[in-house]
């Protein structure tokens, strides 16, 4: 079974989107997820002009060899849009492998574990009522876990906040919560650590108050803090019981994680901007975090996330993959699939698609009672329809970035 056509295909419903399809001589197609929020041309290069021209003629059966070849062979080994790239390669060879032999893919990645996957939301508001509202609104869903993100006073805009503005075509129709922006500059938004973690735990209180002490509550730091501030935030949001509190520091010093769990017993959760095993190294052997944050759309596919969370399990840490609008639901139904299969899942981030997302990609994963599952079409079970997808062409857009008061950058 060899690979006879390699396309990326570059569309723009809701948001931008990049898929690998891979189809082979005997007429099975796989497809793998590429999508790299504001920075989707250069994995479609590094595909386009680097991958594609190996792929053509190799056995689609052999995944491990072909992710070992695309890794090693580029000398270059590591970041983002390489290890993209691979995941795309990855995914869509297991797509195929299981198309092929007739089985959903989380069969053959050592089938069911459980019978589907604790997923959360997103809930934010600016205000106290804004974020009270949107938690009736996923409780109403059917979310059984909810991350909780909320407006700081004195900040006019900042991270994890849905705009009711909504997306070009439904304007009006809130959208939970889509940083990047369609436009030729990256938007700017505040931030004031003090401000955040004054009021934070304030936001909580009211919460746990108002919803009881059993929901599974979740936060995002995203990358703000220094050690000791996001010592002290995990400290003070002790008393409300969150189920992990997220990327609190920006952890490329993987050692700053220490200090932060010295001083707390919130629960860590971090990695979805890594994108290898070397990311997590040191703070799984050191048991630094709870939870790994990557998705199999930015670690290097399936192949190389199963072995980070192989590892991880050795610590009694456990899945959270990443799973915001920006992986597409081929990158979606992939994590269903793995999370499905490994021992030690947590929990899935989930995000719901807009409508035009789901035209494009027509989905067999379902979504009940607060629970994921992949569903049971042999493969991944997400087909691109093309004629969909060929309405919508590429629209630059960008992640937004952060300036403090004195106009300093600041990590977003
Ligand atoms: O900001 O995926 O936990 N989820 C997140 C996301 C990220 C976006 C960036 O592309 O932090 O909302
Ligand atoms: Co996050």
């Amino acid at each position: 079974m060899k690979i006879d056509k390699a396309e990326v295909i570059v569309t723009s419903p809701d948001r931008n989107f990049v898929t690998l399809k891979l189809t082979t001589d005997d007429g099975l197609t796989g497809l793998g997820d590429a999508t790299l929020n504001g920075r989707e041309l250069s994995v479609v290069a590094y595909l386009t002009e680097h991958i594609v021209p190996l792929l053509l003629g190799r056995d689609a059966h052999n995944i491990e060899d072909t992710w070992q070849f695309l890794y090693r062979s580029a000398y270059w080994r590591r970041g983002p849009v390489t290890m993209a790239a691979i995941s795309a390669v990855d995914v869509a060879l297991w797509d195929i492998k299981a198309k092929a032999a007739g089985m959903p893919l989380y069969q053959l990645l050592g089938g069911a574990s459980r019978t589907g996957l604790l997923a959360y939301g997103h809930a934010s508001g600016k205000s106290l009522n804004e974020v009270f509202d949107s938690v009736n609104s996923h409780l109403e869903q059917g979310f059984k876990a909810i991350r909780v993100q909320t407006g700081v006073p004195g900040l006019e805009s900042i991270y994890g906040i849905a705009s009711n503005k909504g997306l070009p075509g439904n304007e009006g129709v809130r959208y939970d919560h889509e940083p990047a922006q369609r436009g030729a500059l990256p938007a700017e938004e505040d931030w004031d650590t003090r401000s955040y973690l004054r009021h934070v735990p304030t936001v909580f209180e009211a919460v746990r108050n108002e919803f009881g002490p059993e929901l599974p509550l979740l936060h995002d730091g995203h990358h703000r803090m220094t050690p000791i501030q996001a010592a002290k935030l995990g400290k003070s949001l002790e008393p409300y019981d969150l189920f992990w509190l997220e990327d609190c520091t920006p952890a490329e010093n993987q050692e700053a994680l220490r200090l932060v769990r010295q001083h707390t017993t919130t629960p860590l959760a971090i990695g979805e901007i890594f994108n290898s095993i070397w990311d997590y190294q040191q703070i799984i052997r050191e048991q630094l975090i709870d939870y790994v944050r990557s998705a199999v759309t930015h670690t290097g596919g399936i192949t190389h996330l199963k072995k980070i969370l192989e590892f991880a399990a050795q610590y009694q840490i456990k899945s959270g993959m990443h799973g915001p609008t920006d992986i597409s639901p081929v990158g979606m139904a992939a994590a269903m699939h793995l999370g499905l299969a490994i021992h030690n899942f947590g929990i899935q981030e989930y995000m719901k698609h807009g409508d035009k997302t789901n035209a494009v990609f027509e989905q067999s994963y379902s979504w009940n009672n607060g629970m994921l599952h992949p569903g049971n079409k042999p493969g991944l079970g997400v087909e691109l329809n093309v004629d969909e997808a060929g309405k919508y062409p590429y629209a630059t857009a960008y992640l937004p970035y952060n300036r403090l008061a004195d106009g300093t950058v600041h990590d977003w």
